[in-house]
């Protein structure tokens, strides 16, 4: 196990807030079993129903907002302070990797805590829970609509050009809590294995990305990640002391 404390990239999934009590998405408890992607998840369901479309964002606000960081959150707090090239890039859109500490994240797939003008594009971020009315409007009168990247929609393009950079130059990629199915997202621990790094996947499960794994740590997150961190550090400490 390399102990170089550069250039190393962490890529989240649902997975990792599994434990804060979050559902994942395709799991057997997930958001989706309780409502299918293309009947919420979409800008036609938006324009179709765009007061059922709130009502499930604001179902999974009130349920976040009263779950906690995890230690797989905390642990990835440690290492951005440790590690002077470290990059975030997370999947989730719970904000539950700011309120644990993280202060630089990249949000693939944006965030539950900002809604945006469906006319003016103005970006708000909003932590009220529950939502005063449904759907929320704009001052200016137009729907806002969630923050968040829908099926079809584009990534935002600086964010996702960022996540290739920065998958593309690091030696260590580490991929937490993500089943690997949602594109462009899962492309990048294939563009990290093909660009020569080491890539380290912590789920409790194998995935479509443990084919480009040197390491597959199975086990849940807030006590693999943890650990493996703990065990890197110590690595590092006795080489350094030698
Ligand atoms: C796009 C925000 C261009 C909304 C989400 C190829 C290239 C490009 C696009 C595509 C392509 N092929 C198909 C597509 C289309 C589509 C796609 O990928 N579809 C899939 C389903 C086949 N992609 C898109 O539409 C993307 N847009 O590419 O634009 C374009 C434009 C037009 C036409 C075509 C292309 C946009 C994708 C973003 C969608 N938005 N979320 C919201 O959340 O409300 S996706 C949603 O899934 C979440 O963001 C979530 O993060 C993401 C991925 O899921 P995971 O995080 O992996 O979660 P999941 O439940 O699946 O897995 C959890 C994992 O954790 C499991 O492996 C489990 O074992 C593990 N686990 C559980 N407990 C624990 C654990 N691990 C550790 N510890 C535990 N305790």
């Amino acid at each position: 196990m390399g102990t170089n404390l550069d250039k190393v990239v962490v890529l989240t999934g649902a997975g990792i807030s599994a434990e804060s009590g979050v559902p994942t998405f395709r799991g057997e408890a997930g958001l989706w079993r309780t409502y299918r992607p293309e009947d919420l998840a979409t800008p036609s369901a938006f324009r179709r129903d765009p007061a059922l479309v709130w009502e499930w964002y604001n179902w999974r606000r009130e349920l976040v907002a009263r779950c906690e960081p995890n230690a797989a959150h905390r642990t990835l707090v440690e290492m951005e302070r440790h590690i002077e090239d470290f990059v975030l890039i997370t999947q989730n859109v719970d904000g539950l990797h700011q309120r644990a500490g993280s202060r630089r994240v990249l949000e693939l797939h944006g965030s539950l805590w900002r809604m945006r003008c469906t006319v003016e594009d103005r970006v708000v971020e909003d932590h009220q829970v529950p939502l005063p009315s449904i759907p929320p409007r704009c001052p200016c009168g137009a729907l806002m609509r969630p923050d968040v990247v829908w099926f079809g929609e584009s990534l935002p393009s600086e964010v996702l050009s960022a996540a290739h950079d920065a998958v593309r130059r690091c030696r260590l990629l580490l991929v937490v809590g993500t089943s690997g199915v949602v594109y462009p997202a899962a492309a990048l621990p294939q563009l990290a294995h093909h660009a020569g790094a080491r890539v380290v996947e912590f789920n409790v499960e194998r995935t479509p990305i443990s084919a480009y794994a040197d390491e597959v740590i199975l086990g849940p997150a807030a006590v693999a990640l943890p650990r493996w961190w703990a065990a890197f550090i110590s690595a590092a400490k006795s080489l350094t002391a030698t």
